[in-house]
Protein backbone atom coordinates (compact mmCIF):
# COMPACT_ATOMS: atom_id res chain seq x y z
CA UNK A 1 0.00 0.00 0.00
CA UNK A 2 1.11 3.19 -0.60
CA UNK A 3 3.19 4.48 2.46
CA UNK A 4 1.40 7.74 3.67
CA UNK A 5 2.51 9.85 6.57
CA UNK A 6 -0.27 10.35 9.57
CA UNK A 7 -0.43 14.42 8.61
CA UNK A 8 -1.23 13.40 4.80
CA UNK A 9 -3.98 10.62 5.99
CA UNK A 10 -5.82 13.14 8.29
CA UNK A 11 -5.56 15.85 5.28
CA UNK A 12 -7.30 13.49 3.18
CA UNK A 13 -9.96 12.45 5.67
CA UNK A 14 -11.40 15.45 6.05
CA UNK A 15 -11.02 16.06 1.80
CA UNK A 16 -13.27 12.73 2.09
CA UNK A 17 -15.68 12.98 4.88
CA UNK A 18 -15.11 16.71 6.45
CA UNK A 19 -14.36 15.48 9.97
CA UNK A 20 -11.35 16.79 10.85
CA UNK A 21 -11.09 20.24 11.40
CA UNK A 22 -7.65 21.80 11.45
CA UNK A 23 -7.94 22.10 15.47
CA UNK A 24 -8.87 18.00 15.49
CA UNK A 25 -5.93 17.37 13.04
CA UNK A 26 -3.54 19.46 15.47
CA UNK A 27 -5.04 17.57 18.44
CA UNK A 28 -4.11 13.98 16.96
CA UNK A 29 -0.74 15.08 15.62
CA UNK A 30 0.07 16.34 18.92
CA UNK A 31 -1.12 13.21 21.02
CA UNK A 32 0.84 11.27 18.29
CA UNK A 33 3.96 13.28 18.89
CA UNK A 34 3.55 12.55 22.75
CA UNK A 35 3.35 8.95 21.97
CA UNK A 36 6.73 9.36 20.01
CA UNK A 37 8.06 11.07 23.22
CA UNK A 38 6.66 8.29 25.49
CA UNK A 39 8.23 5.54 22.95
CA UNK A 40 11.55 7.07 23.73
CA UNK A 41 11.64 7.18 27.00
CA UNK A 42 10.13 3.70 27.67
CA UNK A 43 12.55 1.88 25.12
CA UNK A 44 15.54 3.32 27.73
CA UNK A 45 14.02 0.87 30.52
CA UNK A 46 17.33 1.02 32.76
CA UNK A 47 19.23 2.84 30.67
CA UNK A 48 16.69 5.98 31.43
CA UNK A 49 15.92 5.67 35.04
CA UNK A 50 12.57 5.00 34.24
CA UNK A 51 11.58 1.60 35.57
CA UNK A 52 10.64 0.79 39.33
CA UNK A 53 8.03 2.49 41.18
CA UNK A 54 6.80 6.23 41.80
CA UNK A 55 5.98 5.13 45.26
CA UNK A 56 2.86 7.03 44.92
CA UNK A 57 -0.78 5.85 44.35
CA UNK A 58 -3.16 7.39 41.56
CA UNK A 59 -6.63 7.72 42.73
CA UNK A 60 -7.36 4.08 41.54
CA UNK A 61 -4.75 2.81 44.64
CA UNK A 62 -2.73 1.74 42.55
CA UNK A 63 0.86 2.22 42.84
CA UNK A 64 2.07 4.32 39.97
CA UNK A 65 5.24 3.40 38.10
CA UNK A 66 7.47 5.75 37.35
CA UNK A 67 6.50 5.74 33.63
CA UNK A 68 3.24 6.29 34.51
CA UNK A 69 3.54 9.57 36.07
CA UNK A 70 6.54 10.60 33.22
CA UNK A 71 3.49 9.43 30.31
CA UNK A 72 0.66 11.51 32.08
CA UNK A 73 3.46 14.76 32.23
CA UNK A 74 4.58 13.83 28.51
CA UNK A 75 0.62 13.90 27.55
CA UNK A 76 0.03 17.24 29.66
CA UNK A 77 2.81 19.24 28.31
CA UNK A 78 2.40 18.35 25.14
CA UNK A 79 -1.47 19.73 24.76
CA UNK A 80 -1.70 22.48 26.79
CA UNK A 81 -0.39 25.04 24.86
CA UNK A 82 -2.28 23.91 21.06
CA UNK A 83 -5.19 25.88 21.93
CA UNK A 84 -7.17 22.70 20.70
CA UNK A 85 -8.32 21.73 24.02
CA UNK A 86 -10.53 22.79 26.98
CA UNK A 87 -9.52 20.19 29.47
CA UNK A 88 -8.00 16.49 29.99
CA UNK A 89 -8.41 13.65 31.83
CA UNK A 90 -6.47 11.06 32.47
CA UNK A 91 -6.21 7.89 34.80
CA UNK A 92 -3.45 9.22 36.89
CA UNK A 93 -5.37 11.91 38.05
CA UNK A 94 -8.59 12.20 40.58
CA UNK A 95 -9.45 15.72 38.72
CA UNK A 96 -9.83 16.84 35.51
CA UNK A 97 -7.20 19.16 34.16
CA UNK A 98 -8.39 22.20 32.49
CA UNK A 99 -6.08 24.22 30.44
CA UNK A 100 -4.30 26.70 32.13
CA UNK A 101 -5.60 30.72 31.68
CA UNK A 102 -2.48 31.23 30.39
CA UNK A 103 -3.57 29.60 26.82
CA UNK A 104 -6.24 29.38 24.57
CA UNK A 105 -9.09 27.07 25.47
CA UNK A 106 -10.26 24.63 22.24
CA UNK A 107 -13.41 22.80 21.66
CA UNK A 108 -11.94 19.24 22.68
CA UNK A 109 -11.58 17.18 25.31
CA UNK A 110 -9.26 14.67 25.75
CA UNK A 111 -8.88 11.67 28.15
CA UNK A 112 -6.20 9.04 28.46
CA UNK A 113 -5.31 6.03 29.99
CA UNK A 114 -1.12 7.20 29.27
CA UNK A 115 0.32 4.47 30.15
CA UNK A 116 -1.74 0.90 30.11
CA UNK A 117 -0.19 -2.78 31.19
CA UNK A 118 2.09 -1.08 33.70
CA UNK A 119 2.57 -4.32 35.46
CA UNK A 120 4.60 -5.33 32.14
CA UNK A 121 7.03 -2.52 32.30
CA UNK A 122 9.70 -3.28 34.54
CA UNK A 123 9.61 -7.39 32.43
CA UNK A 124 9.55 -5.71 29.10
CA UNK A 125 6.37 -6.79 27.60
CA UNK A 126 4.32 -4.37 25.62
CA UNK A 127 2.59 -1.90 26.78
CA UNK A 128 0.98 1.14 25.16
CA UNK A 129 -1.07 4.76 25.30
CA UNK A 130 -4.90 5.06 25.14
CA UNK A 131 -6.75 8.02 24.43
CA UNK A 132 -10.56 8.98 23.51
CA UNK A 133 -11.68 12.80 22.13
CA UNK A 134 -15.00 14.36 22.95
CA UNK A 135 -16.27 18.06 22.29
CA UNK A 136 -16.86 20.45 24.42
CA UNK A 137 -20.37 20.76 25.37
CA UNK A 138 -22.50 23.70 23.60
CA UNK A 139 -21.63 27.39 25.32
CA UNK A 140 -19.36 25.02 28.14
CA UNK A 141 -17.45 28.04 29.84
CA UNK A 142 -15.42 26.34 32.53
CA UNK A 143 -14.63 22.70 32.04
CA UNK A 144 -16.33 20.23 34.64
CA UNK A 145 -15.98 17.08 35.69
CA UNK A 146 -19.59 16.46 33.92
CA UNK A 147 -19.13 17.85 30.98
CA UNK A 148 -16.82 14.70 30.56
CA UNK A 149 -19.66 12.54 31.35
CA UNK A 150 -20.42 11.33 28.01
CA UNK A 151 -21.59 8.23 25.89
CA UNK A 152 -18.86 6.58 23.91
CA UNK A 153 -21.02 7.35 20.71
CA UNK A 154 -19.84 11.30 21.14
CA UNK A 155 -16.13 10.12 20.55
CA UNK A 156 -14.62 11.93 17.81
CA UNK A 157 -11.80 10.32 17.73
CA UNK A 158 -9.83 7.25 19.92
CA UNK A 159 -6.89 5.33 19.67
CA UNK A 160 -3.99 4.04 20.96
CA UNK A 161 0.11 3.58 20.81
CA UNK A 162 1.59 0.00 21.30
CA UNK A 163 4.90 0.05 22.28
CA UNK A 164 6.60 -3.47 21.10
CA UNK A 165 8.99 -4.97 18.83
CA UNK A 166 7.38 -1.68 16.62
CA UNK A 167 6.20 1.14 17.91
CA UNK A 168 2.67 2.02 16.42
CA UNK A 169 -0.48 4.26 16.58
CA UNK A 170 -3.91 2.88 15.91
CA UNK A 171 -6.60 5.51 14.94
CA UNK A 172 -10.22 6.12 14.45
CA UNK A 173 -12.23 9.18 13.49
CA UNK A 174 -15.00 7.41 12.62
CA UNK A 175 -14.23 5.90 9.19
CA UNK A 176 -12.84 2.81 9.65
CA UNK A 177 -9.27 1.64 11.68
CA UNK A 178 -5.78 3.07 10.51
CA UNK A 179 -2.64 2.04 11.69
CA UNK A 180 0.63 3.61 12.00
CA UNK A 181 4.23 2.58 12.42
CA UNK A 182 7.21 4.42 13.91
CA UNK A 183 9.36 5.32 11.39
CA UNK A 184 12.20 6.20 14.02
CA UNK A 185 15.07 6.84 11.36
CA UNK A 186 12.78 10.02 10.14
CA UNK A 187 10.89 10.06 13.87
CA UNK A 188 7.37 10.00 11.50
CA UNK A 189 4.30 8.14 11.90
CA UNK A 190 3.45 5.57 8.34
CA UNK A 191 0.55 4.46 7.43
CA UNK A 192 0.98 0.34 7.12
CA UNK A 193 -2.59 -0.70 7.28
CA UNK A 194 -5.51 0.48 6.14
CA UNK A 195 -9.15 -0.09 7.15
CA UNK A 196 -8.31 -3.63 9.52
CA UNK A 197 -11.08 -5.58 10.08
CA UNK A 198 -11.42 -7.78 12.99
CA UNK A 199 -12.52 -11.59 11.70
CA UNK A 200 -16.41 -12.17 12.71
CA UNK A 201 -15.05 -15.58 13.63
CA UNK A 202 -12.55 -16.76 16.07
CA UNK A 203 -10.79 -19.59 17.67
CA UNK A 204 -8.62 -17.18 20.28
CA UNK A 205 -10.08 -16.22 23.81
CA UNK A 206 -8.25 -13.46 25.92
CA UNK A 207 -9.36 -13.53 29.79
CA UNK A 208 -7.69 -13.86 32.84
CA UNK A 209 -8.32 -17.72 33.88
CA UNK A 210 -6.47 -17.44 37.32
CA UNK A 211 -9.72 -15.39 38.13
CA UNK A 212 -12.41 -18.28 36.67
CA UNK A 213 -13.47 -19.76 40.55
CA UNK A 214 -15.02 -16.04 40.76
CA UNK A 215 -16.91 -15.47 37.32
CA UNK A 216 -20.62 -15.41 37.08
CA UNK A 217 -22.49 -18.63 35.25
CA UNK A 218 -22.50 -16.87 32.25
CA UNK A 219 -18.93 -16.30 31.72
CA UNK A 220 -18.07 -19.90 33.34
CA UNK A 221 -20.53 -21.22 30.65
CA UNK A 222 -19.11 -19.46 27.56
CA UNK A 223 -15.18 -20.50 28.59
CA UNK A 224 -16.02 -24.17 29.55
CA UNK A 225 -18.03 -24.68 26.37
CA UNK A 226 -14.58 -23.25 24.60
CA UNK A 227 -12.31 -25.10 27.13
CA UNK A 228 -14.43 -28.40 25.71
CA UNK A 229 -12.90 -28.17 22.60
CA UNK A 230 -14.13 -30.23 19.48
CA UNK A 231 -15.82 -32.95 21.61
CA UNK A 232 -18.11 -29.98 23.00
CA UNK A 233 -21.16 -27.99 22.12
CA UNK A 234 -18.86 -25.60 20.46
CA UNK A 235 -17.25 -28.46 17.99
CA UNK A 236 -13.72 -26.56 17.60
CA UNK A 237 -10.34 -26.36 19.77
CA UNK A 238 -10.04 -22.92 20.84
CA UNK A 239 -6.82 -20.83 22.18
CA UNK A 240 -5.74 -18.77 24.97
CA UNK A 241 -3.86 -15.32 24.99
CA UNK A 242 -3.77 -12.94 28.28
CA UNK A 243 -1.18 -10.54 28.02
CA UNK A 244 -1.92 -8.49 30.54
CA UNK A 245 -1.71 -5.67 28.57
CA UNK A 246 -4.79 -4.18 27.05
CA UNK A 247 -3.25 -2.27 24.57
CA UNK A 248 -1.72 -5.54 23.15
CA UNK A 249 -4.43 -7.99 23.60
CA UNK A 250 -6.55 -5.16 21.09
CA UNK A 251 -4.00 -4.79 18.79
CA UNK A 252 -3.63 -9.04 18.13
CA UNK A 253 -7.46 -8.69 18.02
CA UNK A 254 -7.83 -6.42 15.78
CA UNK A 255 -4.89 -7.97 13.46
CA UNK A 256 -6.13 -11.86 13.79
CA UNK A 257 -9.32 -11.79 15.22
CA UNK A 258 -10.49 -12.89 18.91
CA UNK A 259 -12.40 -12.00 21.97
CA UNK A 260 -10.98 -10.03 24.92
CA UNK A 261 -12.85 -10.13 28.61
CA UNK A 262 -12.31 -8.38 31.95
CA UNK A 263 -15.79 -9.63 33.27
CA UNK A 264 -17.19 -7.69 36.76
CA UNK A 265 -16.76 -11.14 38.96
CA UNK A 266 -17.66 -12.38 42.56
CA UNK A 267 -14.03 -10.55 44.23
CA UNK A 268 -15.39 -7.56 44.64
CA UNK A 269 -19.21 -7.95 43.61
CA UNK A 270 -19.88 -3.90 43.77
CA UNK A 271 -17.14 -3.54 41.33
CA UNK A 272 -18.11 -3.79 37.76
CA UNK A 273 -14.46 -5.37 36.44
CA UNK A 274 -11.32 -3.46 36.89
CA UNK A 275 -11.26 -1.61 33.89
CA UNK A 276 -12.31 2.27 33.42
CA UNK A 277 -15.17 3.12 30.83
CA UNK A 278 -13.50 6.52 29.82
CA UNK A 279 -10.21 5.89 28.63
CA UNK A 280 -10.02 2.41 28.51
CA UNK A 281 -13.36 0.55 27.35
CA UNK A 282 -14.69 3.71 25.60
CA UNK A 283 -11.88 4.05 23.00
CA UNK A 284 -11.33 0.36 22.42
CA UNK A 285 -14.99 -0.02 22.08
CA UNK A 286 -15.30 2.91 19.24
CA UNK A 287 -11.90 1.14 17.57
CA UNK A 288 -13.22 -2.02 17.40
CA UNK A 289 -16.76 -1.11 16.30
CA UNK A 290 -15.12 0.17 13.38
CA UNK A 291 -13.22 -2.26 12.56
CA UNK A 292 -16.47 -4.57 12.69
CA UNK A 293 -16.08 -5.97 15.35
CA UNK A 294 -18.29 -5.58 18.55
CA UNK A 295 -18.24 -4.51 21.96
CA UNK A 296 -20.48 -4.60 25.24
CA UNK A 297 -20.54 -5.03 29.02
CA UNK A 298 -22.39 -8.30 28.29
CA UNK A 299 -25.42 -6.70 28.28
CA UNK A 300 -25.35 -3.62 25.79
CA UNK A 301 -22.89 -2.06 23.95
CA UNK A 302 -20.47 -0.18 25.80
CA UNK A 303 -20.32 3.20 23.52
CA UNK A 304 -24.29 3.97 24.88
CA UNK A 305 -23.49 3.93 28.57
CA UNK A 306 -24.80 6.74 30.27
CA UNK A 307 -21.20 7.77 32.14
CA UNK A 308 -21.62 8.89 36.15
CA UNK A 309 -18.38 9.45 37.39
CA UNK A 310 -15.30 10.46 35.99
CA UNK A 311 -13.48 6.83 36.79
CA UNK A 312 -16.37 4.31 36.53
CA UNK A 313 -15.32 0.84 35.80
CA UNK A 314 -17.15 -1.49 33.13
CA UNK A 315 -17.14 -4.75 32.75
CA UNK A 316 -15.54 -5.41 28.76
CA UNK A 317 -16.43 -8.18 26.19
CA UNK A 318 -15.05 -6.87 22.81
CA UNK A 319 -13.70 -7.98 19.66
CA UNK A 320 -15.07 -11.14 17.06
CA UNK A 321 -18.57 -10.14 16.34
CA UNK A 322 -20.13 -13.73 16.68
CA UNK A 323 -17.93 -14.79 19.88
CA UNK A 324 -19.11 -11.21 22.01
CA UNK A 325 -22.92 -11.53 20.49
CA UNK A 326 -22.56 -15.19 21.82
CA UNK A 327 -21.44 -14.37 25.05
CA UNK A 328 -23.52 -11.59 25.69
CA UNK A 329 -26.56 -13.74 24.96
CA UNK A 330 -25.42 -16.02 27.66
CA UNK A 331 -25.83 -13.13 29.88
CA UNK A 332 -29.65 -12.66 29.25
CA UNK A 333 -30.29 -16.31 29.53
P1 LIG B 1 -4.95 -8.45 35.46
C1 LIG B 1 -3.40 -3.35 33.00
O1 LIG B 1 -3.18 -3.15 34.39
C2 LIG B 1 -4.90 -3.49 32.79
O2 LIG B 1 -5.53 -2.31 33.15
C3 LIG B 1 -5.18 -3.87 31.33
O3 LIG B 1 -4.28 -3.30 30.46
C4 LIG B 1 -5.09 -5.38 31.35
O4 LIG B 1 -5.90 -5.99 30.36
C5 LIG B 1 -5.59 -5.73 32.76
O5 LIG B 1 -5.40 -4.58 33.57
C6 LIG B 1 -4.83 -6.89 33.35
O6 LIG B 1 -5.45 -7.21 34.58
O7 LIG B 1 -6.00 -8.60 36.53
O8 LIG B 1 -4.89 -9.66 34.53
O9 LIG B 1 -3.59 -8.06 35.97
Amino acid sequence: MKRISLTQHLIEEQRLYNTIPASLRLLIEVVARACKTISHSVGKGALGDVLGSANSENVQGEVQKKLDVISNEILLQANEWGGHLAAMASEEMETIHPIPNRYPMGEYMLLFDPLDGSSNIDVNVSIGTIFSVLKAPEGMVTPTEKDFLQPGTMQVAAGYAVYGPQTMLVLTTGNGVQCFTLDREMGSWVMTQRDIQIPAETKEFAINSSNARHWHPPVKRYIDEMLAGRTGPRGKDFNMRWIASMVADVHRILNRGGIFMYPADLREPDKAGKLRLMYEANPMAFIVEQAGGTATNGQKRIMEIQPEKLHQRVPVFLGSKSEVERVTSYHAA
